[in-house]
């Protein structure tokens, strides 16, 4: 029996806090059987994650239960643990009723379409160390209904924050708008916005501070309450939007598939500010008072975060002939989207979270969706006729003409489409009648810049080279005329992965012989050390240490929020992770040579705005950093990397690896880099051992060899 406690002891700890709790308040309340006294032979079934042994969900219900169960409980790749706290079964229905989530806010990059990276800003899982899973739109959200909700917003961005719950009942001091309930979420600061999850419905929550620019931003996401079931298990936090897997109990009794579709449209030139200028007070000014909304034109049109051709491998709709699939529409965007299903006719369900009555339900082929609105539909798939056209690969769009551009160039914008089953490649791409590789041309950046005819040359009898040769030189008939023209001067901005990709690789390795002496420097970090024109700071900025030692960083990290003290460039690399106000120490051994090395907040943009300094080892030397506003070096140099996946996301190309060190290229760290092409994401799972080649030029991975699967 020692043993088995034992194991019970190791098992709980893996598993979220949450389920003990759970099971503690369930065995107080003499409801859920506490399993303790079974063997695992006394099981109907055996189940292959063991942490789920102990839940009388897993047991007692059937396949569904167990998958949400296990999706519930999955960690968010890349979020730190705490990032959804499924706190109490108060009912003892067998799910959770307090739930509490910790979101932060986060300075992104995104490659919105091919060659086209647009900054944004979201609310992201609270991170680890090393990783944020932040990525656009914001996370779906998703609560029971009658559930105790509680959102901690850590405003770790350098303008002021809030969230307002849009469409949800909330009391008024809960209800996120500047100077009218909630004064502002300040940088460094918290605030835990607490409600009762009312009535069942699509709602969304954004950031109500500078409301015409914030939410534009990416500071918006879905929030979706689920009608009350027992047993009512499903993945509460969804990164990004798009497919739902583990739908909830009641979406089940209808539905096989469920969506959460956010359309956004943006005006490039406002999310540039932020990328073009370092200084907080200046991107305020321009931001809040030079760029005007009003004259403002959307350009880029999102669905889910992306464009056209990424849509169709991030956010397809998945359907199979004679199923009910249901989508959740949400408009973030400043001008109405007019919803066109080819092939097919849905229904109207609900309007703003509330059902439509029965006789109201219309069932269109265009729906009108306002800024702000949401739109449940009701998708038929089959090939009955009348609401469906047969199995195929069925365009959906936003019908209004620029929306199926990227910048006036198509095709591009919300593009996606309704795949059946049988029409999707392995690359993640439709096969459909066209050929599978009609998309290819649309993954080449100059399309979307405007330099590939967008027919075949050969139809004007040329060749590309000399299409611009031979153009009869008379003037236009009736005379110069103007017309709207593609804005093409704007150049490329930096990028910030690979900044960050070039202010990681390893400077200077630690001494490998034994230290010659030790020492302890407090460091304090926060907002009250910032200077003029900061926002965050570390005091001291200047750490000067003796060759050869083990030196112990004493952090204070006086805000509310994380900071990551780190040192990118020391191999290996050393980083303190804190949420504050919180004091915490850790030690690294200094290189046995005269240099100086950068250190950072790992949090992004946190050095931007003021929280770097240097490590001055012995005499110390040059200290070379690349400016967040400068182009980093091209260096076209292929590394090999070896690691353990912490999460592929395939929805933004993306693997978060703990990888060894990467000699020449970066230290050993848990880092996310894109993957190129993004089918080598394909069956990859947290904790398998993989060998990777990696693109110096670009921090990019281009091959994956998976070394040992975890069973
Ligand atoms: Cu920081």
């Amino acid at each position: 029996m020692a043993s088995r406690s034992h194991l019970l002891l190791a098992t709980l700890a893996n598993m979220r806090r949450v389920v003990l709790l759970i099971l503690i308040a369930g065995a107080l309340l003499g409801g859920a059987t506490f399993v303790i006294a079974h063997d695992p032979a006394d099981l109907e079934f055996v189940p292959n994650l063991d942490r789920f042994a102990l839940t009388a969900a897993y047991r007692r219900g059937g396949e569904v239960e167990r998958a949400n169960l296990e999706a519930e409980l999955t960690p968010i790749p890349g979020a730190d643990e705490n990032a959804v706290q499924l706190v109490r079964d108060i009912d003892g229905d067998g799910d959770p009723d307090e739930i509490h989530f910790h979101l932060e806010v986060v300075e992104i990059q995104e490659e919105v379409y091919p060659g086209e990276f647009v900054t944004f800003w979201v609310f992201a899982p609270l991170g680890t160390a090393m990783t944020s899973p932040a990525r656009l739109p914001s996370p779906t959200l998703r609560v029971e209904e009658g559930d105790i909700v509680e959102i901690t917003l850590y405003n770790t961005h350098y303008l002021p924050h809030t969230i307002h719950l849009h469409g949800t009942s909330q009391e008024n001091n809960m209800d996120g708008v500047p100077h009218m309930t909630n004064e502002e979420v300040q940088p460094g600061h918290a605030f835990t916005y607490r409600f009762v999850a009312g009535k069942p419905g699509t709602f969304w929550y954004h950031c109500h501070v500078q409301d015409q620019i914030h939410p534009s931003m990416g500071l918006a996401g879905m929030f979706i309450i689920e009608p009350n079931r027992p047993n009512n298990n499903f993945a509460h936090l969804v990164p990004g939007a798009g497919r739902i897997t583990s739908m909830s109990k009641a979406t089940r009794e209808q539905y096989q598939n469920e969506y959460s579709l956010v359309y956004m449209d943006i005006d490039d030139h406002l999310n540039r500010i932020p990328a073009a200028y370092s200084d907080p007070r200046e991107i305020e000014k321009r931001m809040h008072r030079d760029y005007d909304v009003t004259q403002a034109k959307s350009d880029i049109f999102l669905l889910n975060g992306r464009s056209f051709p990424f849509t169709l491998r991030d956010s397809p709709i998945l359907v199979k002939p004679d199923e009910m699939t249901k989508l959740r529409v949400l408009n973030v965007g400043p001008r109405s989207i007019f919803l066109h299903t080819h092939g097919h006719h849905p229904t109207l369900t609900d309007l703003d979270g509330y059902p439509v009555p029965k006789d109201a339900q219309i069932t269109r082929d265009v729906f009108d969706v306002g800024p702000g609105q949401r739109a449940d539909l009701a998708l038929r798939s089959g090939s009955d006729g009348y609401y469906a056209s047969g199995p195929g690969v069925w365009l959906v769009h936003d019908h209004a003409q620029p929306a199926a551009t990227n910048k006036g160039i198509n095709p591009g914008g919300d593009h996606t489409a309704i795949i059946y089953d049988g029409f999707l490649g392995d690359d993640g791409l439709p096969k459909d009648p066209a050929g599978h590789a009609s998309h290819e041309p649309y993954f080449n950046p100059d399309y979307y810049k405007g330099k590939v005819p967008v027919f075949d040359p050969k139809i004007f009898g040329t060749t590309l080279e000399n299409y611009e040769k031979g153009w009869p030189t008379t003037p236009p008939a009736g005379g110069n005329f103007d017309y709207p023209k593609r804005d093409d001067n704007l150049a490329p901005l930096p990028r910030l992965d690979l900044i960050d990709g070039e202010r990681h690789k390893p400077v200077a390795n630690s001494c490998q012989t034994p230290v010659r002496s030790k020492q302890r420097i407090v460091v304090k970090a926060g907002t009250a050390y910032a200077k003029q024109g900061e926002v965050y700071a570390f005091e001291p900025r200047e750490l000067h240490v003796e060759r050869c030692a083990e030196v112990e960083i004493v952090m204070e990290n006086t805000d509310e929020v994380r900071h990551d003290f780190m040192i990118p460039g020391l191999n290996p690399i050393f980083a303190l992770n804190v949420v504050g106000p919180k004091t915490i120490s850790g030690s690294f051994v200094t290189p046995d040579e005269d240099v100086t090395l950068f250190l950072h907040c790992h949090m992004p943009a946190h050095d931007k705005v003021g929280m770097m300094g240097k490590l001055i080892v012995g005499k110390g030397g040059p200290m070379k950093v690349i400016s967040q506003l400068a182009l980093p070096p091209v260096i076209s140099k292929s590394y090999e990397g070896v690691g353990t996946v912490v999460g592929a996301l395939p929805r933004n190309g993306r693997l978060i690896v703990d990888h060894e060190e990467i000699k020449g290229f970066m230290a050993a760290m848990e880092m996310s880099y894109p993957v190129t092409p993004q089918s080598l994401l394909n069956g990859l799972s947290a904790g398998d051992k993989i060998q990777f080649t990696i693109d110096g030029g670009n921090s990019t991975i281009t091959s994956i060899r998976v070394i040992e699967y975890i069973k």
